[in-house]
């Protein structure tokens, strides 16, 4: 079993703002005195256990008027010091991944998670989630990168043998120029106060050296960060490959990560995209001219340049509407994500010698078995609309907290014991600035992220692309496809979605949108998967890990069959056992619980797993 501990508390951290060596230096909130916060490595199958220990003063220490994790309410800033942890992207369901705790500051929780040992490698993060203070948390930097590696699918796709990287990206604005902070700052959270681990304020806070970084008049660059620093980098061999794994973790409105080579680098060096929200996609790696993830999102690429030098990925702008619309909300272009530095003679080992190249990547996990083709029933056919024609921060025109959007609102339930398929259309319902709109351009995003499980996407209403002329012959568009997983899309009136999923966790599915600010003020909501009695968790079933049969083949694979009270303490396939205990529910989590019994293969020792701390 893997344990870690996660102190949420001050943190002081200088950020490079230049290549120089100039830094600026300041306090902020986060995750055991680092910015980021610790990367956990984990196996499937593991159990894991996260210690969290708010080292906070309580939310209501020094200032009656501030709200506190009992006194908060709904859709409103506030509990600035109280906080909780969310996994995102991890498939597992409310009991693990409870984001309704609020842990004041003094005291701890533990949580706890069982890996599904069909997961594979999936990249996924950690973040505060507590409805009124998760902005402001995430803004200050707490955040972690939370990875889990299948070596055994390392090894037979070939992924494994790549040189490989881990990014997080996070972009530190210090002055609020454009407004980003100002609602946050206005509405909840007080400034100052001498001692900074009482100090309520927004985040950054107690900024020093301004005078030395910002030419005197203390205006300091945005500093967009990539694990905590400036661009690291990555060395690989001409012609070889290399693995990025990248985490948007930018809790910002203009935070959509759009990214590729630019100049003369593009004919060079390739970009081909491997998975979205720590899901491969089906088939062979994708060529793209660059690649686009919203705040909240992950991706994973595979860099190569067929010449020795060194070359930049860095932001790009995103066209819409095949070039009519140039998209406005994203990362400034130019931010350096990764120097890739590639030397050597040519690698010998080609593309094509790589068995994902000839087999086809990973795929999904089994539990996520394509629905394309598949009818949804009527009843299961939703329309969620976040934002409404006046911005305001709702969803289908309801904030959270207020009557329809509480627990209990059976907005989407699993209806029969068939677990039948939900088709889901998700929509940016925030028109664009009409002055925008005349000059092509759009705005006001809002990326649908969901908890528990992934979603598939069905139909795309738009086309991204990295120039304002379209499709470049052999290059796929910067957009996900029909076809795949993801868990956050960014909307737009213009850019919206068909997707569709079977519900494969009882409770409440919370769904908001990604720009945390705007999920504090009560963009967000319940999705009821109880209101019928379901199977729970569909499985372990004890089958194939992934969908792509071709990864590895050993005899110790094929005793494949049921993992359930008939045949508890027996071998599944791959070592594990079939174990069977009690684990409880929350049907209502606010007011009740229920236990059941339920069966998995495991593994009979926990595996290795680490937890680093860099
Ligand atoms: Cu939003």
């Amino acid at each position: 079993m893997l344990e870690c501990t996660l102190i949420f508390g001050l943190v002081r951290w200088a950020v490079p703002i230049d290549k120089s060596g100039n830094t600026a230096t300041f306090t902020t909130r986060g995750y055991n005195g680092q910015l980021p916060g610790p990367h956990i490595k984990v196996s499937p199958g593991d159990r894991v256990k996260l210690h969290l220990v708010n080292d906070l003063e309580p939310s209501d220490e020094y200032d009656p008027m501030i709200t506190t994790c009992e006194t908060k309410e709904h859709s409103q800033y506030g509990a600035p010091n109280g906080t909780n942890l969310h996994i995102h992207g991890l498939f597992d369901g409310v009991f693990a991944d409870n984001t309704f705790a609020c842990v004041e500051g003094g005291q701890k929780k533990t949580y706890t998670y069982d890996i599904d040992p069909r997961t594979g490698s999936a990249l996924h993060w950690i973040h505060p989630h507590v409805d009124g203070s998760s902005f402001m948390q995430l803004y200050g930097g707490a955040a972690g990168i939370f990875e889990i590696v299948d070596p055994k699918l390392e090894e037979c796709s070939g992924l494994g043998q790549l040189p490989a990287t881990n990014l997080i990206v996070q972009y530190m604005r210090f002055t609020d120029s454009n407004g980003a902070l100002e609602d946050a700052l206005s509405n909840s959270v007080i400034y100052g106060g001498a001692n900074p681990k009482t100090a309520r304020s927004m985040l950054p806070l107690n900024l020093e050296s301004t005078t030395e970084v910002g030419g005197g008049d203390g205006a300091i660059p945005d500093v967009f960060l990539v694990n905590g620093q400036l661009a690291p980098t990555l060395s690989i061999a001409s012609n070889g490959f290399g693995r990025v794994k990248i985490v948007n973790a930018v809790a910002d409105a203009s935070g959509v990560l759009s990214f590729g080579f630019t100049g003369a680098a593009k004919q060079t060096c390739k970009l081909h995209v491997l998975a979205y929200d720590g899901i491969f996609i089906s088939g062979k790696p994708r060529l793209q001219r660059s690649a686009l993830i919203p705040s909240g999102g992950k991706i994973e690429v595979m860099v190569s340049c067929s010449k020795p030098g060194k070359y930049t990925l860095q932001t790009v702008p995103v066209y819409l509407d095949n070039g009519k619309t140039e998209w406005m909300d994203l990362i400034p272009s130019g931010k350096e994500l990764l120097h890739v530095d590639v030397s050597g003679p040519p690698t010998p080992q080609g593309l094509h010698e790589h068995s994902f190249m000839t087999n086809g990547l990973p795929g999904p996990p089994a539990y996520y078995t394509s629905l394309i083709g598949k009818k949804p029933d009527s009843k299961h056919h939703f329309k969620i609309m976040l934002s409404d024609g006046d911005g305001e921060n709702v969803i289908n025109n309801v904030k959270f907290g207020d009557e329809g959007s509480m627990p209990g609102y059976a907005m989407a339930s699993t209806g029969a014991p068939n677990s039948p398929v939900q088709q889901w259309k998700i929509d940016g319902g925030e028109p664009s600035d009409p002055d925008k709109a005349a000059n092509h351009m759009a705005n006001n995003h809002h990326p649908y992220h969901q908890h528990f499980q992934h979603f598939q996407i069905m139909r795309v209403s738009n086309t991204l692309w990295d120039t304002p002329s379209g499709a470049v012959a052999g290059y796929h568009s910067a957009s996900p496809a029909p076809g795949d997983w993801l868990d956050t899309i960014p909307t737009l009136p213009i850019l919206n979605y068909t997707v569709a999923m079977v519900p494969r966790f009882r409770g409440l599915m919370m769904i908001h949108c990604h720009v945390l600010k705007h999920e504090d003020a009560g963009m967000m909501t319940l999705t009821d998967t109880t209101s019928t009695a379901v199977k729970t968790h569909d499985g372990p079933t004890c089958e194939q890990t992934h969908t792509k049969e071709s990864l590895c083949t050993d005899e110790s694979s094929k005793s494949i069959g049921r993992c359930d009270k008939s045949n508890e303490g027996e071998w599944c396939e791959n070592s594990m056992k079939c174990v069977c205990g009690l684990r409880t529910y929350g049907r209502n989590i606010l007011f009740s619980s229920s236990a059941e019994e339920e069966c998995s293969c495991q593994p009979p020792a926990w595996t290795e797993a680490s937890c680093a701390m860099y």
